[in-house]
């Protein structure tokens, strides 16, 4: 950033010097900087793209990014959808949405052609069901639901599964997902369902669970899950893997748990919703997040899981080993994807979690 606000200065000063054209001087990255390309209309999760890798790109390809971000799937769907899938060029949903948003022709393809970096992605996150040959999405980011617990009150032997947290010395203690389809699909492992059952007795089943933990909980939220166990607000409750780390960070008593009873998976993508009007940028923008040291400056301030296996090589041994970031074990023995399932069950889904979610 610094260094960007140095050339444009010396910039400045050739012109008021009357000077000729400083080509010779300026380096290709910084011309290409003063050009306008035009833009690109990014709508994300929050806390997922450093600034710096936006200005990077800028200044790279003289292309503005004009980024705004989004604490949900849900507010995202009901953005794109309200808009018919204009106003955006990228945005980033999550398995399930995607798996929705493709089957309402809310995206348009991307050419692959202009995807170079693709290789780089890891054959096991592609070419997922709801989108073979992931035309419609490019995997960014991946990641886990588990259990983030404050050791100093918590002991680990008493946090190993979802259903832990029904336990009486967690009472008012405890911080949960709130995103329907995160908490909820906690709550269908916790009685041994799956996160994806359509049937209306698991899914009763499920909210009994969550009613009988909700006078237990201090509160539902997504965006100060990091704040909360920091301030010891509450010592457990559900999270997402990198947020658990970024806290751990700060927190060093602070774990996080993939459950026994089967941590939630997502992976999140990158998607042109159908109005997109910057398509070429937009191509450009997610082959420079494929790029190996890109991703890898993603991936070190937000410390989720990368599909990007060039990525993973360059990453310390130390994180390589640890099994929060990258699961290789037994952690996700039961862990499940969460996936789209369709109008009628969403609907009961939605009935039970607005009166979970209040305590009804
Ligand atoms: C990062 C958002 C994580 C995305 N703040 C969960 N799908």
């Amino acid at each position: 950033m610094k260094k960007k606000v140095v050339l444009l200065a010396l910039a400045f000063s050739f012109v008021f010097m009357g000077l000729p054209s400083t080509a010779g001087w300026l380096s290709a990255n910084a011309l290409a900087a003063e050009k306008n390309n035009g833009k690109v209309i990014v709508y994300n999760w929050s806390e997922y793209i450093p600034q710096e890798v936006l200005d990077e790109f800028t200044k790279e390809t003289g292309v503005e990014v004009v980024y705004s971000t989004y604490e949900t799937n849900d507010s995202m769907y009901a953005k794109i959808k309200l808009l018919r899938g204009k106003g955006y060029d990228l945005v980033c949903p999550s398995t399930y949405y995607l798996h929705l948003m493709i089957e309402e022709g809310l995206f348009k393809k991307f050419d692959h052609s202009k995807l170079s970096n693709i290789v780089n992605l890891d054959p096991q996150l592609m070419n997922p069901s709801y989108d073979p040959g992931n035309e419609y999405s490019i995997p960014y980011m991946w990641g886990s639901v588990g259990l983030l617990i404050n050791t100093a009150y918590v002991k680990p032997e008493n946090a190993r599964s979802f259903k832990d947290l029904l336990r009486p010395e967690y009472k008012g203690k405890i911080i949960l997902t709130d995103d329907m389809r995160d908490c909820y699909g906690m709550a269908m492992h916790a009685v041994g369902k799956s996160a994806n059952s359509t049937d209306p007795d698991d899914i009763k089943a499920g909210y009994e669970f969550l009613k009988a933990l909700h006078p237990s909980v201090v509160t539902f939220d997504v965006s100060a899950v990091k704040q909360a166990f920091i301030s010891e607000e509450v010592i457990i409750g559900t999270s997402w893997n990198g947020d658990a780390l970024v806290a751990q960070q700060e927190k060093p008593e602070l774990e996080f748990v993939y459950p026994e009873d089967g941590a939630l998976v997502w992976v999140d993508s990158f998607a042109m919703p159908v109005g997109a009007e910057n398509v070429e940028n937009a191509h450009k923008f997610v082959n420079f997040l494929l790029r190996p040291e890109i991703a890898k400056k993603c991936q070190e301030e937000y410390m989720y899981s990368t599909p990007n296996l060039k990525t993973l090589d360059l990453l310390s041994a130390e994180k390589r080993a640890n099994r929060t970031l990258v699961p290789t074990g037994d952690e996700l023995k039961n862990a499940e994807y969460l996936l789209n399932y369709g109008g009628k069950t969403l609907q009961i889904y939605k009935n039970y979690w607005e009166k979970a979610r209040s305590g009804l």
